[in-house]
């Protein structure tokens, strides 16, 4: 019987297909905790790109590439980190199920060569596994310079595996790791580790109880059922023809011997034999980076010195970098000079000869595809984004925002959450959508929701975000109260929904990683990959939007809705000419947004009705993709349910906030 599936991306094997993999492309793994470099090191072997940033997490599902070894094609699998097999989070458990479900031919373990001997537990976890296996010791280039050497030839004798040292961003030692990769494909597997204090004798009794057919060595499983993993119970359940009710229960007789709970036993056991591993590996004990450096990773967490801080990265890089540079002086010269003197009268006079008003209407005009959807999209959305992007991709790249996170833990705490939210948080200002697939990483199903309907309500993506400050420049008054409104309904929604969603607060821990200088190579290609991404994704609704506006306008629905949605702006002080701009926000917030640009330019909108339409429509109902995306992520239910919470909501405090905005005056 083959083990359960579960949401793999790899289809699991039995021992036949094993032995006919000697036909298929030799299929590698890249391994390891969170944050090490295997997406970058993934990067350098394909010649793909997947993201690489400075903080734990980064990537979240399985990217799969081709390479080369010997001569011959491989496939190459990168994962998203994990810190052991016992895993905690929906990602740990994807990058698992690629180990036990026999996912990978050969395993590369990247481990940060700074902090090898607390990476060496999961070493031994995979040496378990009892697949070929290599250990890639990555940043090299830190460890040398704060002095550290590492005796590489001690060290792959203990672990009976190859291990290379490498620097996976520049290529250094990345022939020597391909070389090594070849001749373990071919090579035995390691031999297992031997665990004393109880653990060794309790893993090999449970591993002989299990007699199923497995994708990979019993002893993982048994070493999981032991700690009481439920998809590995549900695996040997699927796997053993009795339907694993004995190894279940001698696991459970197994571990109830312990005294205490076998997962600490187990890891214990472990470090111990991986302390064993490292003694006198390392030499010259870890050193300190620049004094200065240190500093500032401190000084950026701390809240005296952090708040400032931060304060100065949103205004450099916000407002003066995003909105002034990209939203002011970019926007002006494409939306004046390129579109307003050369692209639009060219159209127009492209069209001229389409006799048919309505026809002609729909490429040129007020809701014209070129002039209307084009426009929005290349000459106002675009400039913005891609500033914001390269911003943020320089802050990814830096290590700040774990600092960041560490920062807000407390403030988060209130609201039920942990510091961890604040990379999924601070990831949808950059795309609401990809930010609602990373809640994954979140520990607790509480916490994922409560970061889900926070992102859908409060935070405006880089489009949306960047159109806003661009009309707000200028307008401080309408941006402070843009910034406090948001920022109220984020605490209070936070804390109501803390209060309300039964389960007890997540717990935080986060590694933080060393500050580092962005790479300009990375940094760019991140931002070309994400405009890429932004047309291809992006511009294409836009022109759909403007043509089903188009058609709108000519039926008539447009006018009708329009008119429906008339008192609902009359009741938020706004006039009349809003609505359009709600109507363009169901489409996207960021088309909304633009429409809003368009009218404050035309100066029709006084400084409360700005604030009243800018919080409005930036708590207004979450982007199609975003939608969509909650529902994969949460389920269909509890999207519907935020959504119906949002809208009214949204319109409720444009609605008070008229009033209290009119009764201040
Ligand atoms: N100095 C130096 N930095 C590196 C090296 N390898 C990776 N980095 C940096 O380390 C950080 C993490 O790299 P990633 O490739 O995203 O790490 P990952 O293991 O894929 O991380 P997750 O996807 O979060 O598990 C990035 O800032 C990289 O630029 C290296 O050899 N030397
Ligand atoms: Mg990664």
């Amino acid at each position: 019987m083959k083990p359960a599936v579960g949401g793999c991306h790899c289809a699991p094997e039995t021992g036949q297909q094993r032995a006919e993999q000697v036909h298929h492309r030799l299929r590698v793994a890249l391994l390891g905790t969170p944050n090490v470099g295997k997406s970058a090191l993934f990067n350098r072997l394909t010649g793909r790109y997947v993201t690489v940033s400075n903080y734990p997490g980064t990537s979240i599902e399985v990217a799969r590439g081709s390479g080369v070894l010997d001569g011959t094609a491989i496939e190459l699998l990168d994962t998203p980190g994990m810190y052991s097999l016992l895993s905690t989070t929906e990602e740990e458990a994807v990058a698992r199920r690629v180990v036990v479900e026999g996912g990978a031919d050969v395993f590369v373990h990247v481990v940060d060569a700074k902090n090898l001997p607390r990476m060496l537990s999961l070493t031994l976890q995979l040496v378990e596994v009892g697949r070929p296996l290599v250990v890639a010791l990555n940043m090299m280039d830190e460890a040398e310079r704060l002095g550290m050497r590492v005796d590489v030839k001690r060290l792959a004798s203990r672990l009976g595996v190859a291990v290379v040292p490498i620097v996976a961003v520049s290529g250094r030692g990345i022939d020597a790791l391909r070389r090594a990769i070849a001749v373990a494909a071919r090579g035995r597997v390691p031999l297992a580790p031997v665990y004393g204090n109880g653990v060794g004798t309790a893993l090999k009794s449970l591993r002989g109880a299990l007699v199923g057919v497995y994708p990979v060595d019993p002893a993982v499983l048994a070493a999981l059922l032991l700690q009481g993993d439920a998809e590995a119970t549900a695996w040997v359940r699927a796997a053993e023809p009795d339907g694993g009710s004995g190894a279940v229960a001698a696991a459970q007789g197994l571990a109830a011997g312990f005294g205490a709970p076998a997962a600490y036993r187990i890891a214990v056991e472990r470090q111990r034999v991986a302390e064993d591993v490292a003694a006198g590996v390392v030499s010259a004990a870890r050193g300190h980076a620049a004094p200065w450096v240190e500093w500032l990773g401190r000084a950026l967490a701390r809240p005296a010195t952090g708040i400032p801080a931060l304060v100065l990265v949103l205004y450099l890089g916000l407002y003066l970098f995003v909105g002034r540079l990209g939203g002011g002086v970019l926007v002006d010269w494409l939306e004046g000079t390129v579109f307003g003197r050369g692209l639009n009268p060219l159209f127009e006079r492209l069209f001229a000869g389409i006799p048919s008003e309505a026809a002609r209407s729909l490429f040129v005009g007020e809701y014209g595809v070129l002039t209307l959807g084009l426009r929005y999209a290349v000459a106002i959305i675009l400039p913005i984004v891609g500033a914001f992007f390269l911003f943020f991709s320089a802050l990814e790249d830096s290590g700040y925002f774990p600092r960041l996170a560490l920062l807000v833990d407390r403030v988060f705490k209130r609201l039920g959450l942990s510091g961890r939210a604040v990379i999924p948080l601070v990831l949808g200002f950059a795309c609401d959508t990809m930010a609602t697939m990373v809640t994954r990483t979140l520990e607790t199903r509480r916490e994922r929701v409560l970061a889900t309907l926070l992102l859908a309500l409060a935070i405006p993506c880089s489009a949306q975000l960047g159109v806003i400050l661009a009309v707000f420049a200028g307008q401080p008054l309408a941006f402070g109260v843009w910034v406090l409104a948001l920022m109220g309904t984020f605490v209070l929604v936070g804390a109501i929904a803390a209060r309300v969603l039964p389960g007890a607060p997540a717990t935080f821990y986060m590694e933080l990683p060393p500050l580092r200088r962005p790479r300009l190579s990375n940094v760019l290609v991140k931002t070309y990959t994400r405009i890429q991404w932004y047309f291809l994704e992006v511009l294409p609704l836009f022109l759909v939007a403007s043509v089903l506006l188009w058609a709108g306008q000519l039926t008539g629905v447009f006018a009708a809705v329009v008119s429906a949605l008339e008192p609902v702006v009359g009741a938020l002080g706004l006039p009349a000419e809003t609505a359009r701009i709600f109507l363009f926000g169901f489409f996207r917030r960021d088309y909304g947004a633009a429409g809003l640009f368009d009218l404050t330019r035309a100066g029709v909108l006084d400084q409360v009705q700005l604030a009243v339409a800018g919080v409005t429509l930036t708590l207004f109902v979450p982007c199609v993709a975003q939608f969509l995306m909650m529902m994969k992520e949460r389920g269909v239910r509890t999207a519907l349910g935020m959504l119906a919470f949002i809208t009214p909501f949204a319109f409720g405090v444009g609605y008070l906030l008229n009033l209290a905005l009119r009764g201040l005056r």
